[in-house]
């Protein structure tokens, strides 16, 4: 067996224990460390990192960082301490990365083979996109994607476009974008994005570009690769292409936290966490027998809001014996979870509440 990996020195403060370390970029949180809160602790929250994190350093001074808006009627660049004085919101919003799931894809989809966890719900504090905007004379004629480019420097001698973090959402995703320098509650670490961050609630993780500091309001998507044919679902087999679909809002989704492997007979507390995405939840149902029959779970916790996760329980008695434990979860539209894969090259979206069960053994 591999030596354990450790935590990558951008990454130091995180809980060891609480995260599978798949490599330097990525780390998911372990299926029996997402607990049953509505806010995942930010020491045990993922990372995933498209390109090497800037420095530390980044973060030294947060007010100084500036960000250039274009797009708009009266283009500026601004700085931290500037948006700080524009306005200010906070919203918890799931942060969930476009490849969670993957690991079940059979064909053996490429990239990092994430199970649940490369997911968590977050606080984020910051100023509203649409006041910035606003104060800035509104967006230009014509614009239909807000274009977000990520602060990392690039690598001499590879055409910039091939690499660098530059993500186009459409224009409707300004009701609730954010900039945010703050998660849950202390600055924004450079791990996650600091010292601003873009945030577009309800929208997979690549979207919330960490390090912004460019946003435009542009005609057309960015032509950056991770834009024109990165994070496209497409067939097995088929190559990434502008003209398929983009990973924007998330799907409806839930999994069980806990039990994972085993219980005492008798009355067990199932637990589990379960989202709509851009759309509040109506319900999350649990089956004991594989989706046989099902129950309704009780919520626990406050409603943090259609962007936040829900935590589920359900109590079940349950004699002994072994028992595939799945959950289905329903968004307020009748958006419901499919019982199996959407197969897709790079393995994106999973939401099939099959493949997310647990098998317990109860005695
Ligand atoms: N941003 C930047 N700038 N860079 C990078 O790399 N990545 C992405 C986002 N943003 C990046 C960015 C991804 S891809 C994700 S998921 C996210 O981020 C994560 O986050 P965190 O904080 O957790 O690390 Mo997939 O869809």
């Amino acid at each position: 067996a591999d030596e354990p990996k450790s935590l990558p020195d951008y990454a130091a403060w995180k809980e060891r224990n609480a995260l599978i370390v798949h490599s330097t970029n990525t780390m998911e949180t372990q299926r029996g460390a997402i607990g049953n809160g509505v806010i995942t602790a930010s020491d045990r929250l993922f990372v995933r990192n498209n390109l090497p994190a800037p420095p530390a350093s980044v973060t030294d001074n947060p007010d100084v960082w500036e960000v250039r808006i274009e797009g708009v009627k009266n283009p500026r660049t601004l700085t931290v301490g500037d948006l700080k004085q524009m306005g200010v919101t906070t919203v918890a919003s799931v942060l969930q990365c476009s490849g969670n799931g993957r690991a079940f894809f059979p064909h053996g989809a490429s990239g990092t083979q994430w199970s649940v966890g490369a997911a968590g719900c977050v606080m984020w504090t910051g100023v509203p996109l649409a006041d910035v905007v606003e104060a800035l004379g509104g967006p230009v004629d014509g614009a239909r994607y807000i274009t977000a480019t990520g602060g990392e420097s690039l690598p001499d001698g590879i055409d910039p476009k091939t690499i660098i973090v530059e993500r186009s959402v459409p224009t409707k995703a300004l009701k609730t974008a954010l900039l945010a320098w703050e998660m849950n509650d202390e600055p924004l670490t450079h791990t996650h994005g600091g010292p601003l961050r873009m945030v577009v609630p309800g929208y997979y993780g690549v979207n919330n570009v960490k390090y912004v500091k460019n946003l435009a309001f542009t005609e057309n998507q960015t032509d950056a690769k991770i834009q024109a044919s990165g994070y496209r679902v497409r067939d097995v087999g088929v190559k990434g292409s502008p003209d398929q679909p983009s990973m924007w809002e998330m799907n409806v989704k839930s999994w069980v936290t806990a039990p994972l492997e085993s219980g005492p007979k008798g009355r067990n507390m199932i637990y589990g966490v379960a989202f709509g995405g851009t759309v509040a939840l109506e319900k999350v149902d649990v089956s004991v027998d594989g989706g046989k029959t099902w129950k309704q779970a009780r919520f626990l916790g406050p409603d943090l809001g259609p962007n936040a996760w829900r935590p589920f329980v359900l109590a079940a008695d349950l004699p002994a014996g072994e028992y595939r434990i799945v959950s289905r979860a329903t968004d307020m539209q009748g958006n419901t979870q499919p019982e199996g894969r959407i197969e897709n090259e790079r393995g994106y979206g999973h939401n099939g509440w099959s493949d997310h069960g647990v098998t317990v053994a109860i005695s």
